[in-house]
This record gives C-alpha cells, sequence and structure tokens, in this order.
C-alpha cells in the first residue's frame, strides 16, 4: 500500500533528513499525523514525544536546536495547537535556531467558511517564520515543501513552518510530481560550507589586531564549535575572553584569562576589560547591552559574523568580516603576531582571580533561609563530566551566569534574546532525549515552575525510565516572589515592591515531585545543600530540589551606575516593605568586595 500525505512527510523527515524525533500535542487538525505515528506496518517515522502544552514542543525543539546544531520539529493541531506554540518558536527564532513547525488545518473544503477552529494560519506564523511558511494544497507539494522547510531553517538557522490540511494529510502520496510544467522536483540534503571573508578584509583585521595593545574579545554563541581557535587568537593577541550568556559554554571558565559573563549579569572582570581595552574583538555575538562595551571612540573594533545582517549593529567597528566563526579564526591567525608584552593579560589574569574569590564569599554569606548564589556554587563544584545545564528567566539567570563554572564539555543555555519565563524545564526535557545519557540540570525560579514546569514535570514522568543514564535534577528557588522583576522595579524604576503584582503562592515542589513518581528533596537550611546535590547525583530516578531561598539576596550588577543607585535608594526610602534585609544583604555582599586581600 502506497503511503499518504502524512506517512510521506514523515519518511521524507526520518530517512532523507535524519529527523529522529518530533515533539508535539495530538489534536484532530493533525488526525492523519496522528494515525501516520501509530505505524502502519513496515512504515518507520520519528519518535513522537507527547509533551503537556504546545509551547513546550516548541521550546524542546528549540533546546534540541541549540544542544545538537540539528533541526528541531514540533507537531500542533489546527487553531489552538498552532496558537500555542508561537511563543516557543519566537524563542528559537529570536536564538537564531533551526525549527520546523508541522501544524493541521480544516479541510480545505472549509477554508474560508469560518469554519470551527479556523484561524489564518498563514498569517499567525508569517512573522515567526517569515523565512518559509507554506501550506500544502496538493499531495505533489509536499516533497520540496519538506526539503525547503528543512533547507532554509538550517541556512537562515530560523523557524520554518508547514501548514497541512487535514484532508490533504489522508490523500495518496505523490513522491515524484509528474514531470510537467509547474511542478517541482526537489531533493533532500543541506552542509554548510567552508565561509571565510576576503583576503582583503581578514588583512585589515589582522592591522587592527596587531596594532592593540589591549585586546577585549567578547563570544558568542556563534563561536560555540570555535573553542580552540578563540583560545588560540587570546594567546597570540594576551587578551582576555568575556562570554555573552549563549556562549557561556565557547570557553571552561577554570581558564585564568577568561573574563566571564557580560552585562547585568555579568562580571566585574568582564566590565573592567571593556571599559579598559583599546581593541575589542566579537565573535558569533549580538549582545545587545551598549553600555557594557567600549564607549563609542575609546577601542577599534573587529567584528566576525556569519551573519552579513546582524554585523556591525553593536559597535562602529573597522573591520567587519562575514563568516563562519572557526574558519575565519583559522584563516586570521597566521596573520597575527604574537604580543609580547603581557602585562595587559596579566592583569586580567588577576582581577579573574579575584571574582572567582568574591564570588565564593558572596555565596558564603548567611541569608534566611538559603543563599541562592551557595547552591550554584555547590553544583559548581559538584558538576559532572559532559553536564548540560539549562536555566529559565529570572533571578536563576543571574546565578547561572555568575556563579557556575562550566567546564570544558559541558552545554548550557536559556532563553538569551526573547528571555521568556519558562524554557528551563522544557529545555532540560530537549537536551535529555538528544542526549541521554548525559547528566541534565534545570535551573528555575518557583514563578516559572508555577508558569510550566510543574506539568511538564509530567512529560518527565512519563519518559524518564527510558533514558540512559536517570540523572535529571530541576532545582527550584522557592522565593515566593517574581524576584527578577521585584530587583528590575527597584533598581530601574526606583519602585518600591508591590506585593499584589509580584507575591507569589508557596507551593510544594518537592511534594508534588514525589506525588508523580520522582524524587523530591526539599533544603530549607544552609548545610543540607550540599547532601541534596550529592543525593540527586546518586539518585536512581530525576529528581526535583525545592530550595527555600532568600529573595532579599540582590542580584548584583557588577558596577551600580549611579542613577541605578538613587533609584535604588529611593525605593527603600519610599517604604519597601523589605528595606532592612535589602539594606543588610547588599551590604554584606557589596563588602565582601572591599576586605582585605580581595
Ligand atoms: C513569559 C514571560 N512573562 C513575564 C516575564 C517577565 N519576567 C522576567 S523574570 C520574571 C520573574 C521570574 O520569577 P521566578 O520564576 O519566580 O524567578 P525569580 O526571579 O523569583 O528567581 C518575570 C515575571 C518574562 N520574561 N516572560
Ligand atoms: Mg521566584
Amino acid at each position: 500500500m502506497s503511503d499518504n500525505v502524512s506517512q510521506y512527510i514523515l519518511r521524507r523527515l526520518l530517512d532523507d533528513w535524519g529527523v529522529r524525533r518530533i515533539f508535539g500535542y495530538a489534536g484532530d487538525g493533525i488526525i492523519g499525523f496522528l494515525g501516520a505515528l501509530g505505524g502502519a506496518p513496515g512504515v518507520d517515522c520519528p519518535e513522537f514525544v507527547q509533551v503537556r502544552h504546545e509551547e513546550m514542543a516548541a521550546f524542546m525543539a528549540c533546546a534540541h536546536a541549540k544542544f545538537t546544531g540539528e533541526v528541531g520539529v514540533c507537531l500542533a493541531t489546527s487553531g489552538p495547537g498552532a496558537i500555542h506554540l508561537l511563543n516557543g518558536l519566537y524563542d528559537a527564532k529570536l536564538d537564531h535556531q533551526p525549527v520546523l513547525a508541522i501544524v493541521g488545518q480544516q479541510a480545505r473544503a472549509g477554508l474560508g467558511g469560518n469554519f470551527q477552529q479556523e484561524v489564518d494560519l498563514d498569517a499567525l506564523f508569517k512573522d515567526v517564520a517569515h523565512e518559509y511558511v507554506q501550506v500544502c494544497m496538493d499531495p505533489a507539494q509536499a516533497r520540496h515543501l519538506v526539503d525547503r522547510g528543512m533547507r532554509i531553517a538550517l541556512e537562515a538557522r530560523t523557524v520554518t513552518c508547514l501548514i497541512v490540511p487535514n484532508d490533504v494529510q489522508q490523500l495518496d502520496a505523490v513522491p515524484e510530481p509528474p514531470r510537467t510544467h509547474g511542478t517541482v522536483h526537489s531533493g533532500p540534503g543541506y552542509s554548510r560550507g567552508r565561509r571565510v571573508p576576503a583576503d582583503a578584509d581578514l588583512q585589515r583585521a589582522a592591522e587592527i589586531l596587531n596594532a592593540g595593545e589591549k585586546v577585549a574579545i567578547l563570544v558568542g554563541q556563534g563561536a560555540l564549535h570555535a573553542a580552540d581557535e578563540v583560545t588560540e587568537v587570546a594567546e597570540r593577541l594576551g587578551a582576555g575572553v568575556a562570554k555573552a550568556l549563549l556562549g557561556k559554554a565557547v570557553l571552561p571558565d577554570d581558564l585564568p584569562w577568561v573574563t566571564g559573563s557580560i552585562g547585568l549579569l555579568g562580571t566585574k572582570p568582564s566590565w573592567d576589560m571593556m571599559m579598559g581595552c583599546d581593541t575589542l574583538l566579537m565573535v558569533g555575538s549580538s549582545f545587545p547591552y551598549s553600555e557594557f562595551l567600549p564607549e563609542e571612540g575609546q577601542a577599534r573594533g573587529v567584528q566576525i559574523d556569519i551573519d552579513g545582517k546582524m554585523i556591525g549593529i553593536r559597535y562602529p567597528m573597522e573591520a567587519n568580516l562575514i563568516g563562519d566563526s572557526a574558519d575565519t579564526l583559522r584563516a586570521l591567525i597566521p596573520l597575527l603576531e604574537q604580543k609580547t608584552d603581557r602585562s595587559w593579560r596579566e592583569q586580567i589574569e588577576h582581577n579573574v582571580g579575584d571574582w572567582w574569590n568574591l564570588m565564593q564569599a558572596r555565596a558564603n554569606e548567611s541569608a534566611d533561609p538559603i543563599n541562592p548564589q551557595l547552591l550554584f556554587a555547590e553544583l559548581s563544584n559538584r558538576l559532572p563530566d559532559r553536564a548540560i545545564l539549562t536555566a529559565d528567566s529570572g533571578s536563576s539567570a543571574n546565578w547561572y551566569a555568575r556563579d557556575v563554572k562550566l567546564r570544558k564539555g559541558m552545554m548550557g543555555s536559556l532563553s538569551g534574546t526573547l528571555a521568556t519565563m519558562g524554557p528551563g524545564v522544557p529545555y532540560a526535557i530537549g537536551a535529555k532525549f538528544a542526549h541521554p545519557d548525559r547528566p541534565v540540570f534545570a535551573l528555575v525560579g518557583d514563578g516559572a515552575m508555577q508558569m510550566n514546569g510543574l506539568a511538564e514535570l509530567i512529560t518527565v514522568a512519563k519518559y524518564w525510565r527510558q533514558w540512559s543514564n536517570p540523572q535529571f535534577c530541576v532545582l527550584v528557588l522557592n522565593n515566593q516572589d517574581l524576584n527578577q522583576v521585584t530587583w528590575e522595579l527597584r533598581a530601574m524604576a526606583g519602585e518600591a515592591r508591590v506585593p499584589t503584582t509580584q507575591d507569589i503562592p508557596d507551593v510544594h515542589y518537592a511534594q508534588w515531585a514525589e506525588l508523580i513518581g520522582l524524587t523530591g528533596i526539599r533544603v530549607d537550611h544552609p548545610e543540607q545543600i550540599g547532601g541534596a546535590w550529592d543525593e540527586a547525583l546518586r539518585a536512581d530516578r530525576p529528581v526535583l530540589i525545592e530550595a527555600i531561598t532568600d529573595p532579599s539576596v540582590p542580584p548584583l550588577p557588577p558596577h551600580i551606575t549611579i542613577e541605578q543607585a538613587k533609584s535604588f535608594m529611593y525605593a527603600l526610602l519610599g517604604g519597601d516593605p523589605k528595606t532592612g534585609e535589602i539594606i543588610a544583604q547588599s551590604a554584606k555582599q557589596k563588602l565582601e568586595e572591599f576586605l582585605p586581600g580581595r
């Protein structure tokens, strides 16, 4: 028996594009695909991972792309299912991840008839999947729609979307369109070629970098595959390297000249390096906050990016190199002179050493009851090789950025550009399906946990027995506060904390984990932290650690500007109910910087 259109699409994805897994949720708009996934005898198709909410399917597809470099694929029904996908798809689009969304639609005959669940999906996806959104109106289209949807997602590193009306899904497939005028005959396959800039551009860049005496390098996710090349360039130029958040895994944090993260979630050595440099080399990053980069005119700039549209938009660069970061750096290295004066580099290394001592001291400060930094520092000390970490938008992103030392071979990610709440747990699930043998950690706030993490743990409970290594751990920061925004209210708007908008209910996260068959551990005393991580690492099943953390510990930016300090004081004087605790905590955290020996 020949394939129908849905069977054909799934088979082409699996056999010709290597798609092993699809994340999704059922509905009658994709009835043909559900039948096909049920597996007619002899029909192979990708594994289907059933999530709790379509947004999570899109987050998992994004995580799959981030942690494998392959296209992540998600599947949702027409109308409501398709709409649910959107936030996760925007997360992928903004972080430049290749994701293909397949969505159902009402039958062709009813379209335009104000039919139930009929939504103008073409228009709905036109922004998020603007590079390629197509409706399969004829079975003969299916082949090239799959081929182009996959190839464009990879080439443009973006989201593409195929809309398949439910009656088309069940029509006989047309694997080979008739050879007539107007038909399309596509083939599968994609390989990203070697991409290097023109020789003259490389030469110009090398002149600028050779002339500099204080070179700062900033790397982002575009350099994730270029660790060796970045290292070699930094050695030659006597430079330090700061990392944008999505590029945290580019270089290990135990290298003495890696200054760590940058920005509001960044480190002091990154700040000092950017403020003091005379030359900036930016590789594979679109880090947006200009106040953390050198002042215009202070430094000469060189940027490398694979995407010509992303170049020259953060700092006025003298040399803009369009190319793959590893290929381009490799071509640049022979043109770079070894700098003999190492004083700039030594200063950076000195600052980095001080910074890690300060981080340890800040983590050890007492709090009521738990200082969140200690949870991250203790995890950092215990991270198994090849661990994969995810963080959520919230205060956890600060501590992930600053307190966790990633080592060689580890991976980590979060929603870098959309900065949406909610991806922590679904990203971790996507990571675990992609790498079932690796330990995975999700670092998540209680708000994000309530938003979707609690429900998505049910997906963990459903599937964890399939994973060859059960090490999967969710850390929940139970501070009963939307803490990151509470601090933004204080520091940016000069407003006191607003309990009506910021308080969130106390939920028994650890008990919930136990209820659904996972291990739950609750810690409310700093001395329990180390033991809790040890237990989580030894456990025979996924673990949730619920930590009762102090919302008064400030996620201090590496420097506080005068305006921020003013609005902060204004908020406190304006009667923030937590004034006493905050002053005590901020003072303790800040004072650590000035103690003798630091
Ligand atoms: C979908 C979404 N809604 C709202 C926000 C704004 N926001 C950013 S962080 C945050 C607070 C997160 O609270 P929680 O998860 O409890 O983490 P905490 O900061 O308390 O550790 C909010 C509301 C967002 N980024 N995304
Ligand atoms: Mg919270």
